[in-house]
């Protein structure tokens, strides 16, 4: 069963992004807002999935989670087959693996992003399709994300120090706010600028990133979470202030203050 039809391929053709409303029944929502909290409460671990904490006006809070699908069930089962591998394989217009996942919490106050592509990040294929699930509703007060709308066939765009896009290119391009229902899907290719703002609401603006590859292209997960280990172990002693990211690219504009 296709889950596009030529309305929303044109969509993703001249946008670079595709948002599909209520992907995920009221039933399944309920199942990954229940997931999101699980993975939250688990105790840090050195070699499993990992936690990224910031600064926030009521405390150190979680921005992010990563490498959790090898230990949780339910997720895995969603995000390894079924519907979404399904619609990121019809975009990809050939069968699609995992390359990565995470789930960005944006609690209150927590930080924003600043304009970027996810291709400097990406290594290892130059390609990558991210499915976005909204676990909370995502508004511009919460911090929703905002595209640059068709600006996602130019390659790398002023790419900056920080491997983001310049401060002074992005203020010339056009966002287009996409605000997100819980169980919307917004999909996007990793060469599209985005970014978007910290969380001014009182509420929490959970996401799921679903991030996957051409299966052709091969299985890079397992290489690009060890990768990313041993980057950040780097950072931590090599004076460089990069464990101040969250990414390999600086585009998170909270303040870190732990990896675990
Ligand atoms: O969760 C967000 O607000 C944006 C996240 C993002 O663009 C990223 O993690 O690369």
């Amino acid at each position: 069963m296709s889950h596009l039809n030529p309305v929303l391929q044109k969509d993703w053709k001249n946008n670079g992004y595709l948002k599909i409303p209520t992907f995920f029944s009221a039933a399944e929502v309920n199942d990954l807002q229940g997931w999101a909290s699980e993975i939250s409460g688990w105790e840090s671990t050195p070699d499993k999935w990992m936690h990224h904490y910031e600064s926030t006006p009521d405390g150190a809070r979680l921005s992010r989670s990563e490498n959790f699908v090898p230990y949780h069930t339910g997720m895995k089962d969603t995000v390894t087959g079924g519907k979404v591998l399904d619609v990121v394989s019809e975009l990809m217009e050939e069968p699609a693996v995992l390359y990565k996942e995470k789930i960005n919490y944006k609690y209150p106050g927590g930080g924003g992003y600043t304009a970027h592509q996810d291709a400097p990040a990406y290594e290892f294929v130059n390609y990558h399709i991210t499915c976005l699930i909204s676990v909370d509703s995502a508004t511009p007060e919460s911090g929703c994300l905002y595209f640059a709308s068709g600006r996602h066939q130019e390659g790398f765009i002023a790419l900056d120090e920080k491997g983001c896009v310049a401060p002074e290119t992005a203020l010339t391009m056009e966002w287009v706010a996409v605000p997100t229902d819980p169980g919307d899907i917004l999909l996007f290719g990793s060469y599209i600028p985005h970014k978007s703002p910290t969380n001014r609401s009182n509420q929490p603006r959970r996401i799921i990133y679903l991030t996957y590859n051409a299966n052709s292209q091969g299985d890079w997960r397992e290489q690009y979470y060890a990768d990313k280990r041993q980057a950040f172990s780097q950072y931590a002693t090599d004076g460089s202030n990069r464990d101040t990211q969250i990414s390999k690219i600086a585009h998170f504009q909270g303040k870190v203050i732990n990896h675990a």
